[in-house]
């Protein structure tokens, strides 16, 4: 794994001890002309790394050549010989090789979608929830153009750990107070790997004021994704920090094919957060119109669940009417109308089961059935008001229930807020609390919830928390579709010529 920069720090270190002459004594002044003429269009000046930034003094010219002969995998001498002139004379397609952006040598990249970040520790610069949004909006930048997901956890260790800390911090490369060395981050890879630190001895802002943490956490995830410094001054991953204006703030094209080089880009119209909300069921209008046919969203990231339970050792993951079952006596999922197993039930809103009682519950609007877990059979009397559950009658649909076992308490989850019913007394609570801050990973609304062998899982849109109950821990961040065995292997051509 590469410490950001250091790659930087060894070009400057290599450049200081060379003193090259243009061209080989075999070149004419013709080719050098030639050269020159073809490096000014090819690889300007400006858009080098700045050599007064390292400290040096060495010609453009070389340099630029370097870079040529890089680009097309000549032996790297900074002299003009003649296979680099043969190159050079030969017909292209007229497009600069403005690929300034860098990567970590070897390439290290995710080789997963969904990635989970993790704020160990905040700065007192700015509020907790500020600092959430910034970041979210950070990586959002990539999540635009490249096929990743982030999500935010709250407990346990995440893929990407982010800490504002000054000075020595844990990881041999302590801070140096104000200036300067802002922030530095990992490359992509286990423990450290990706790991995102930020100089508390700097201000954080979200204004011009230094510095601004949006295009300074941008830049530091570049290096978490796999960038590397661009010699591209207009660039995120350029080594400078420069303020520029972050209202309607894009990533800057260099920066964008450098990340898409390594994972590709995002083909779907991203999700805007909170994710991946979609329009809900048929309770929106007087006339429901019918809803679509899941079965083809069964492997999409996108996939939202309506309602998830265990029944019988079962999961039945529900969706418009339809649902997919899991079961350990067979192996592939199936799927089925909610109507031609439950005759009186249109969509499944929301569903638990009490397992030591061998029954389940089922919600579709203000009502909800009971039913026998072993023959799945509706019981008589039912369905029955959620009133019962403490719910005010003015609620006309839930979101998500799921029920413990470990406390014998049921979770009834209406928008932002969520109703408890104890099974040991059979005794609504009567008021609801907020989600906010108590459900670990759930930002505004739980859409499905449902526990499985000790574990509890909050859906919230396309990706659910597992959440292991004994310890408190949030254990894994998955999508919803990774239920089903979808095969999820994606090949990136990174070879493509973008620029032809
Ligand atoms: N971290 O990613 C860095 O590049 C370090 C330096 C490295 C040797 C660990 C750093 O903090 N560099 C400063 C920086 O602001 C250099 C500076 O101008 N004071 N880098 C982040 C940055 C932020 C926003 C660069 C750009 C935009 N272009
Ligand atoms: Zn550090
Ligand atoms: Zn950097």
């Amino acid at each position: 794994m590469w410490l950001a920069d250091f790659g930087i720090l060894l070009l400057a270190w290599l450049s200081m001890c060379h003193t090259a002459p243009i061209a080989s004594p075999w070149t004419t002044a013709k080719d050098e002309d030639l050269a020159k003429e073809y490096l000014s269009e090819f690889y300007p000046d400006d858009q080098m790394m700045s050599p007064s930034m390292l400290g040096l003094t060495e010609s453009s010219f070389s340099e630029s050549l370097r870079r040529m002969q890089a680009f097309f995998g000549l032996e790297v001498t900074g002299v003009l010989n003649d296979k680099t002139l043969d190159v050079m004379k030969a017909p292209r397609c007229g497009v600069p090789d403005v690929n300034k952006f860098e990567h970590f040598d070897g390439k290290p990249k995710w080789e997963k979608s969904l990635i989970t970040y993790r704020i160990t520790q905040y700065t007192p610069d700015l509020t907790q929830s500020q600092v959430d949004a910034t970041i979210a909006q950070a990586f959002q930048l990539y999540s635009n153009v490249i096929p990743l997901d982030f999500q935010q956890i709250y407990e346990g260790t995440a893929d990407i750990m982010i800490l504002f800390q000054s000075r020595s911090h844990g990881d041999f490369s302590p801070f140096d107070g104000p200036g300067n060395q802002l922030a530095h981050a990992f490359s992509p890879g286990e423990d450290l790997g990706g790991d995102a630190h930020f100089d508390e001895d700097e201000t954080w802002t979200l204004t011009h004021i230094d510095f601004n943490l949006l295009l300074v956490a941008a830049h530091e995830f570049g290096h978490s994704l796999g960038l590397s410094h661009s010699s591209d001054r207009s660039a995120l991953m350029f080594p400078n920090y420069q303020y520029v204006n972050t209202d309607g703030y894009k990533l800057p094209d260099d920066d964008r094919r450098g990340v898409q080089a390594l994972y590709g880009s995002r083909t779907s119209v991203p999700p805007i957060w909170p994710r991946f909300r979609q329009p809900t069921g048929p309770e929106a209008g007087p006339n429901p119109v019918p809803l679509p046919n899941p079965q083809d969203q069964q492997c999409s990231q996108e996939l939202v669940f309506d309602a998830v339970t265990s029944i019988w050792g079962d999961l039945f993951f529900f969706k418009n009417g339809y649902y997919w079952l899991k079961s350990t006596s067979f192996s592939e999922t199936r799927f089925s109308k909610v109507s031609a197993t439950w005759p009186q039930i249109n969509t499944v809103d929301a569903a638990f089961e009490v397992p030591n009682n061998q029954e389940a519950y089922l919600f579709e609007g203000n009502k909800y059935w009971r039913i026998k877990s072993f023959d799945k059979t509706i019981m008589p009397g039912y369905p029955q008001p959620i009133t019962n559950f403490g719910l005010p009658s003015y609620i006309s649909k839930v979101d998500a229930a799921v029920y413990l076992p470990m406390t014998g308490i049921t979770y009834i989850f209406v928008n932002d807020q969520y109703w408890s019913y104890n099974f040991n007394w059979n005794y609504p609570y009567g008021f609801p609390r907020f989600i906010f801050g108590d459900i670990p990973g759930v930002v505004s609304k739980v859409d499905a919830a449902f526990e499985n062998g000790g574990y509890v899982y909050f859906v919230e849109g396309s990706i659910q928390t597992e959440y292991f109950l004994p310890n408190r821990m949030i254990t894994r961040v998955l999508y919803n579709y990774e239920w089903f065995n979808c095969n999820t292997h994606t090949e990136y051509d990174s070879t493509v010529c973008w620029w032809c």
